[in-house]
């Protein structure tokens, strides 16, 4: 039994990290539509990097919940009976990893990493970014920008992605609003595949309609409880 998991901001909530589209937090300051596209960094590098800084600081000071604990547990217990847990991530935290998870695919990209725009070069990168830092692999001055997918840009692993969800006998969603593609866009994908399909999140997402089941709560609670 091969489950596909696709987990939004709602998994890392609990977790004190902000979600996009609520009411708190720190998106009331910020709008993400703004800053975390290629033009915003163009136009306005510093401010993308203070947003970005900011949540790397609430990052490194967040710690995994029970859905992150659950949800590793449950990659564990496939494995042990030679099915797979491939989970997905359009979070770009490592809570999933801090909770023991062994294989996360971040299609959005991770916040603790940085790349540089002059060689690729991908790193981990756990200080503040700056428009003066220097690429550590080719040396280059004011190169480094998040390792983050933006608007507009294309997603990461979409090719292993599509191929799991070739594979998979359960689809489950977990924590996100279901309103940004092409992330969106999978529910869809194993319903015409005709795999089942379930949502776990606070309230019905906006492509609640297309799930055979569904679980409403927090997740810390609700993905423990459908684990179980
Ligand atoms: C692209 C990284 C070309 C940076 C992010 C159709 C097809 C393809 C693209 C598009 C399309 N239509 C429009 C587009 C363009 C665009 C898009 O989708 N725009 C939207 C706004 C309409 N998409 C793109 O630009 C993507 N790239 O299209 O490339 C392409 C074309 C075809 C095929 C492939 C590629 C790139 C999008 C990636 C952008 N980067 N993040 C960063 O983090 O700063 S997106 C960012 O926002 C997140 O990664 C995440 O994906 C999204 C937020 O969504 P959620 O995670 O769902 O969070 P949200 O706050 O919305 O919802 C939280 C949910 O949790 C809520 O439902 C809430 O009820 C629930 N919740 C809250 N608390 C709890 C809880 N649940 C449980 N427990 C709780 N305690």
């Amino acid at each position: 039994m091969n489950i596909f998991v696709l987990t939004g901001a709602g998994v890392s909530a609990e977790s004190g990290l902000g979600t996009f589209r609520d009411k708190t937090g720190l998106w009331t300051r910020f709008d993400p539509m703004k800053l975390a596209t290629p033009g915003a960094f163009a136009l306005n590098p510093d401010e993308v990097h203070t947003f970005y800084n900011l949540r790397r600081r609430n990052l490194l000071e967040a710690s995994p919940n029970p859905a992150h604990v659950a949800l590793a547990r449950l990659e564990a217990e496939l494995g042990k009976r030679k099915s797979r847990l491939f989970l997905v991530t359009q979070n770009i935290d490592d809570l999933h990893e801090r909770a023991g998870s062994q294989c996360v695919t971040h299609m959005h990209g991770e916040l603790l990493k940085a790349r540089c725009t002059a060689c690729d070069a991908v790193g981990s990168y756990i200080d503040d970014l700056g428009v003066d830092d220097r690429c550590p692999h080719c040396g280059q001055p004011g190169s480094l920008r998040p390792h983050v997918v933006w608007f507009g840009e294309y997603p990461l692993h979409m090719a292993t992605i599509d191929e799991a969800l070739q594979n998979t006998d359960l689809f489950v969603s977990i924590g996100t609003s279901g309103s940004v593609y092409p992330a969106a866009g999978f529910v869809k994908q194993a319903k015409d595949q005709g795999i089942r399909t379930c949502e776990i999140n606070l309230e019905p997402s906006d492509n609640a309609a297309l799930f055979d089941e569904a679980y409403y709560g927090p997740a810390s609670q609700a993905v423990a409880d459908w684990v179980e």
